[in-house]
């Protein structure tokens, strides 16, 4: 047995005096893309973990409870859900999950950095292996650029970035957001990563402050995420015209295959947020 200890923790977060270790028994592969440092680490408690500049992307362990929450909840509260455009998203998780919905005919993937795709077809084939479906199109681009050329395009629009920090910035931007709006078409759909209700307060507060203001229908709700920041991450649901409780169509739920962490009650629950969340946060 080896007597090198090796552990894993985000340093995004630990200035603030918190930090999650994961125990890492191989270091699967490493590479410096144009855009960031890529790794896919091995847990024995997690599995496989993607690492993209030192934040946890995904572990095998715990992605479902993400990629079903990020997909299901805005699908499942639209009535024809039928062109999608994923931006980030270059796993394949979240996209795996889209493809569960009959109703969807169209899946545009704008993912900046090409070599997450490369990456995670090697690692992650349970996820990647989505990328082949022929109703998939990828596109290696600049998510804000991409949406100049397409207006009221898509149903569904879904975020899958990593946090505000280096690539991601620009996609946590009031100016995004309204190409957003643009490129959804007059029923459209929105959700995003929208970071930790703990760890994120401000953050989560200050988005909600200009999402409010785009979008006619606004929602945070959550998930949990052991591997991610304090154990939980949330979405922003930004919605042109349904509801997510009230349009809400359960009797889909019954046709997914495959779950893991998602079902009727719990797209329900996913929006009842804590008390301190309720009443100091205007979300
Ligand atoms: N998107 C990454 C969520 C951010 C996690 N943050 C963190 N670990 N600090 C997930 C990509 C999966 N498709």
């Amino acid at each position: 047995m080896s007597k090198i200890d090796l552990w894993f923790g985000e340093q995004y977060g630990r200035e603030n005096g918190r930090y999650l270790n994961i125990k890492v028994d191989n270091v699967l592969e490493k590479l410096q893309t144009p855009f960031q440092e890529i790794y896919v680490v091995h847990s024995p408690t997690f599995g496989k973990i993607l690492i993209n500049d030192g934040v946890v992307m995904l572990t095998e362990d715990d992605e479902a409870g993400y990629h079903e929450m990020i997909v299901h909840v805005p699908l499942c509260s639209h009535p024809e859900p039928k062109e999608v455009l994923v931006i980030g998203g270059g796993d394949g998780g979240t996209v795996r999950e889209l493809l569960k919905h009959p109703q969807v005919s169209k899946v545009d993937v704008c993912e900046i950095d090409g070599e997450v795709i490369e990456v995670c077809r090697r690692h992650f084939p349970n996820l990647a292996n989505s990328f082949d479906h022929k109703k998939v199109h990828i596109y290696l681009e600049d998510g804000a650029q991409f949406l100049i050329s397409r207006k009221a395009q898509y149903d569904i629009i879904i975020i899958d970035s990593t946090d505000p920090i280096g690539p991601g910035t620009t996609l946590f931007t009031e100016h995004f957001y309204q190409s957003i709006f643009d490129s959804l078409k007059e029923d459209g759909i929105a959700v995003s990563q929208m970071e930790s209700l703990f760890w994120h307060t401000g953050f989560i507060q200050d988005m909600f402050l200009f999402l409010k203001k785009i979008f006619p229908v606004t929602a945070y709700y959550y998930t949990m995420v052991p591997t991610y920041p304090s154990g939980m991450i949330g979405f922003s649901f930004c919605s042109k015209k349904y509801h997510p409780i009230e349009d809400f169509r359960p009797e889909r739920v019954a046709g997914l295959s495959d779950l893991k962490y998602y079902h009727a009650d719990l797209h329900k629950a996913s929006f009842v947020l804590p008390a301190f969340a309720k009443n100091d946060l205007q979300i």
